[in-house]
């Protein structure tokens, strides 16, 4: 299509048709009581690619948006019946961040102070109808850009390099909440520390880049078995998890069943060579005081894993 047009470039032509193939995982949301204006935009979005949902006012578009973990983007009028743009903007902000969810507000060009409105209370843009298609597509992209920049460098802040798993810092933001809320609605919540067996053994006999491969494979045995709860490499060759709604004995039988797993298959090194290795790990339900002093006890409960002998859970 823009080939035909003959103005640009080929390089130009695939940048344009990238763009298209991954705004399709993105959704967006319209949010206009004017059809013509509400169809309008819809389909100026699709042609970007993008897969677009709309809704007439903000009571709807709050229902839209609870109900798809896709929508990235919204796109609002301002007077609307209901809810107006900006209310809507506030109440999106009490839930989603402007890193996660972009908004752009819409603002006739004979109230001036409206652009000024959206932006205070939380949107990350507006624009000024009427306008036209390049700025409009201008406007959208810039947005979805920084997102996406944003997003990479989040993912950067909280992954582990090496093995994929989240990082320490990523454990502790997720894990405080995660312990106040179980605190909150009494619910159970299991601690996990676990820490693999004669490690530097493996380094020393194997070299550390089979270290590594063996980090690796193991971290993604674990992350399969836990992925329903929030796992993270804490350092080292030492993991931590936290399994909400989970009792003492329901996560130490689950940690064993992974141990055996972990134990009985090997790692296949480049070289053939297979490598059997183990883990340890203390498992505690003990909420009454802190989680970093429910983390203690799990690594307390570790030591006694390894003075033991280990290859042992205890909980
Ligand atoms: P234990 O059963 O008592 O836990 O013995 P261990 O040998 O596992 O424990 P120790 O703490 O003495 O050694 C941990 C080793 O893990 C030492 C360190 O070189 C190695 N290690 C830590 N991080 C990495 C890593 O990212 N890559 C590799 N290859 N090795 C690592
Ligand atoms: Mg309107
Ligand atoms: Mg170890
Ligand atoms: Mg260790």
């Amino acid at each position: 299509y823009v080939v035909k047009e003959g103005r640009y470039s080929y390089e130009y032509a695939l940048g344009v048709v990238k763009r298209l193939v991954s705004n399709q995982s993105i959704s967006v949301l319209v949010v206009d009581d004017s059809d013509v204006s509400r169809t309008y935009i819809s389909e100026l979005l699709r042609r970007q690619g993008f897969q677009v949902l709309a809704a007439q006012n903000g009571v709807e578009a709050i229902k839209l948006l609870l109900a798809n973990d896709a929508i990235r983007l919204i796109i609002t009028d301002y007077h609307m019946p209901k809810m107006d743009g900006v209310e809507l903007v506030k109440n999106i902000r009490h839930k989603y961040e402007k890193s996660d969810l972009v908004i752009i507000g819409l603002s006739g060009q004979d109230q001036p102070s409206l652009s000024a409105k959206f932006i205070k209370n939380g949107a990350n843009d507006f624009l000024n109808k009427p306008f036209n298609y390049e700025e409009f597509t201008c406007r959208v992209r810039a947005n979805v850009e920084s997102l996406e920049l944003i997003q990479q460098i989040k993912e950067a802040a909280y992954r582990d390099y090496l093995t994929g798993a989240w990082n320490r810092r990523y454990f502790f933001e997720q894990g405080e909440a995660l312990y106040r809320e179980c605190v909150e609605t009494r619910k159970p919540l299991a601690a996990v520390v676990l820490d693999l067996d004669r490690f530097k053994a493996v380094n020393d006999e194997y070299g550390h880049e089979a270290g590594d491969q063996v980090l690796s494979v193991v971290a993604q045995q674990l992350h399969q078995g836990l992925s329903r709860f929030l796992f993270a490499r804490a350092g080292g060759e030492e993991f931590v998890a936290l399994l909400p709604g989970l009792d003492n004995d329901q996560a130490a039988s689950l940690i064993s069943r992974l141990r055996q797993m972990v134990a009985s298959q090997p790692v296949v090194l480049p070289s053939g060579e297979e490598l059997y290795v183990s883990f340890s790990a203390g498992v505690t339900n003990d909420l009454r005081d802190s989680l970093d002093h429910q983390l203690a006890l799990a690594d307390e409960y570790l030591y006694r894993a390894k003075e033991a002998g280990r290859n042992i859970v205890i909980g």
